[in-house]
């Protein structure tokens, strides 16, 4: 399990797929929350390789229905060859984002990784969105809310082709949790491709408990767990530092609860932190509230909970 692995911790400062500047700031403000601290803490042994280097933001509206198309794909080339680079070595990477384009890049790593070695894929995706759309179905041309539909082969193949095999993954390989915003084009797509999502109104019928059973069901020893957690996944309320706020995400109580969950089945092997957005933060505290669900979802355990 991941308490026998090193952590590599991966930075990767930009903000180039976001439609609000500052997400770039957010490996330095995990940091400055002592994720590495708090991994130590748990007798982890963490590495931190440092920021990754790219182009910066320009800023330009779409082309194509694309923004920062050529700069997106360099960022998560470089993540890739990072991400794919410590899996190798057997350690565990952990993305400090950065905004969520940079999913196409670590994913299609573990997915690279997963072929090599024989391994079942399964992503667990934290996200108030889907991020399923395309060219045609944006409102936006911001590329994070693309990434789930560029490692499921939907997209330029400027991005589908990083990592070599197109598509990376299958809709049949990732849960979606927590979803409560989903453009009208996106939600026909969701549907059409068969993704399984829990969305805030499953989530809200049947509790996070029963939500994360069926999304944690059928893995075994031989599934590679990626974690892809972003931000706005919570509830504003706990989670402000983010570009794109969504009311009605899950409350500390509930998202503890889905971390504890995934620690417990031992199968974590990588991990995404996206969209946190240090500008948008107050005090740092969305960076803590990240690093304190992380510790979780590395399986710090309560008092009351050794194996009986
Ligand atoms: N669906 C909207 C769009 O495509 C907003 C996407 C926002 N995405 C993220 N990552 N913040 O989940 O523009
Ligand atoms: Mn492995
Ligand atoms: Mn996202
Ligand atoms: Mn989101």
């Amino acid at each position: 399990m991941s308490e026998s692995k090193t952590i590599a911790l991966i930075g990767v400062p930009t903000d180039i797929g976001a439609g609000a500047r500052g997400a770039s700031m957010g490996p330095e403000a995990l940091r400055v929350a002592n994720i590495q601290g708090m991994l130590e803490d748990q007798g982890l042994t963490v590495i931190d390789k440092g920021n990754l280097v790219g182009p910066s933001n320009p800023w330009q509206p779409p082309t194509n229905g694309y923004r920062h198309l050529p700069e997106v794909k360099a960022w998560n080339e470089s993540l890739h060859e990072a991400m794919y680079e410590e899996l190798q070595k057997g350690h565990l990477p952990i993305v400090l984002g950065g905004d969520h384009c940079l999913g196409i890049g670590s994913i299609s790593a573990v997915a690279r990784h997963c072929r090599d070695t024989g391994k079942k894929l399964r992503v667990i995706w934290l996200d108030a969105h889907a991020d399923f759309n395309t060219s045609e179905l944006t409102p936006t041309g911001n590329i994070h809310g693309m990434p789930v539909a560029v490692l499921c082969g939907h997209g330029p193949d400027e991005l589908t082709h990083i990592g070599g095999t197109v598509p990376a993954m299958s809709p049949a390989d990732i849960r979606q949790v927590g979803i409560r915003s989903v453009d009208a084009g996106e939600k026909r797509f969701v549907h059409q491709e068969g993704l399984e999502v829990f969305d805030m109104r499953y989530i809200d019928e049947t509790g996070m408990k029963h939500t994360m059973t069926q999304a944690l069901a059928d893995m075994d020893d031989n599934t590679h767990l990626h974690v892809s957690f972003d931000v706005d996944f919570l509830d504003p309320d706990i989670a402000p530092g983010v570009g794109t706020t969504v009311l009605g995400g899950p409350t500390y109580r509930e998202a503890q609860l889905c971390m504890e969950m995934i620690a417990d089945t031992g199968r974590l092997a990588s991990l995404d932190i996206m969209e946190l957005n240090p500008a948008f933060d107050i005090k740092n505290k969305t960076a803590m509230v990240a690093v304190d669900l992380v510790d979780s979802l590395f399986g710090k355990s309560t008092l009351m909970r050794n194996e009986s």
